[in-house]
């Protein structure tokens, strides 16, 4: 999908700033904070979508990629109490919420047996009686269950708890998790990074640096892991770019990170209600000056789920080259913080067909990017018609 004028020409009619970025992002240096700060304050959309998709080719071409998985929520019963929460419940009204045996997680894996999944997501709320021993046991009947399947599981937050529970140190508690089948890590529970934000949002759970030095110890334990940042609420553009610098500096230090997943928040029924949403207009900015700042990171991702399919079509245009993913449904963090996705659940058909529609090349892939099939040639009723591609 090239652009449809050439990107010098875009250039050339912005002011002297912001073309001395721009030409600094066309010979692929990297951009300082303050001039990703000026993106945000003084972008116009046409201008940051021109630049991220120029970026987003340049890196990728037209492929998009996408990915056939599911997800375990072992429980939404939590300890901590974070303000946009909508999905947690405490433990004095864990009736209300649920709370997954072994056996019950191990029967979800066996009802994709002989279906062509290639990743498990496992993220939940952090449990006080789900511990590390637990985990350990169900990641490795996992394992022998299904030895092909990825596990990616536990966000930096589910980790600390459970590695100061166990009075583990962060890489003693990678290693065991690592040696027991858990492959890599999402990118959750980052949220906002900056103190003045964080501490009014999510006040007691780890912070940044807890979280960082977890995905840092999980780069050295040799698994890739993603990153995320909830935007769209009480922050601010200049929160936005320390929370993506402090990322792209662990980037450069262990080249450990996959995909930056912008979240954007959804406000119904939790303690943020009153915060409006973002505008799908400053949605759309937010994805292209990421793809723009975060030089280091191979993928940008668009959270489908989150977002809603059409809004996630759109960002293929802003910098996005990933959709996750198939999800059959398992997941239930966004339905409950009033998306429009209800019942999130993707065939390949649809998946492919939504990345065709605007012009991209759909690409399944493995969670570590492997690329499993191109569906640039695939006709659409052949996927419907074939049971094991649905
Ligand atoms: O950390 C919770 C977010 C995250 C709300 O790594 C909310 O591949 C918006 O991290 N509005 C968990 N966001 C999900 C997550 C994730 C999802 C998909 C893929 C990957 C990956 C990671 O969900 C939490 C928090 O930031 N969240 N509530 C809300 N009301
Ligand atoms: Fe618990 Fe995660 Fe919800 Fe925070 S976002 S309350 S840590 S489930």
């Amino acid at each position: 999908m090239a652009s449809v004028f050439p990107i010098q020409t875009l250039v050339s009619t912005v002011d002297k700033p912001l073309r001395a970025i721009a030409e600094k992002i066309i010979a692929a240096e990297r951009i300082t904070p303050e001039e990703g700060l000026l993106l945000f304050e003084k972008g116009s959309l046409p201008f940051l979508g021109a630049l991220a998709n120029h970026v987003r080719e340049r890196k990728h071409g037209n492929k998009t990629y996408f990915n056939r998985n599911f997800h375990i929520e072992p429980t939404n019963v939590c300890v901590f109490t974070c303000n946009f929460c909508s999905y947690s419940r405490v433990y004095a009204h864990r009736d209300e919420g649920w709370e997954l045996t072994q056996q019950q997680m191990l029967d979800i894996v066996k009802s994709y047996d002989g279906k062509p999944v290639t990743e498990v997501h496992i993220v939940g709320g952090v449990h006080p009686k789900m511990n590390m021993e637990f985990f350990v046991e169900t990641l490795r009947k996992i394992k022998a269950h299904r030895p092909d399947l990825h596990i990616k599981g536990f966000t930096a937050v589910e980790l600390d708890y459970m590695f100061r529970k166990a009075k583990l140190t962060v890489e003693e508690g990678m290693h065991r998790l690592h040696a027991a089948g858990l492959d890599s890590m999402p990118g959750g529970g980052a949220e906002i990074f900056h103190p003045d934000i964080r501490n009014a949002i999510c006040p007691d759970k780890v912070d940044a640096d807890g979280w960082l030095k977890i995905h840092e110890t999980a780069h050295r334990e040799g698994m890739h892991t993603n990153a995320t940042m909830l935007y769209g609420h009480i922050e601010t553009y200049a929160h936005r770019i320390d929370h993506m610098n402090r990322l792209r500096d662990l980037q450069d230090k262990t080249g450990g990170f996959n995909t930056f997943i912008p979240l954007k928040f959804r406000n119904k029924d939790n303690d943020m209600s009153n915060v409006a949403e973002s505008s799908v207009a400053e949605d759309m900015k937010l994805y292209a000056v990421a793809r723009l700042y975060m030089d280091n990171f191979p993928h940008i991702k668009a959270y489908w789920p989150m977002l809603g399919r059409k809004n996630a079509q759109l960002t293929l245009a802003f910098g996005v080259n990933d959709l996750d993913g198939t999800i059959d449904d398992t997941t239930k963090i966004y339905s409950m913080a009033g998306s429009e996705e209800q019942t999130p659940s993707l065939s390949t058909a649809q998946l492919v067909s939504l990345i065709k529609q605007v012009g991209r090349e759909p690409v399944e892939r493995d969670t570590l990017y492997h690329e499993i099939k191109n569906y640039k040639d695939v006709d659409l009723a052949t996927i419907e018609l074939d049971p094991t591609l649905n």
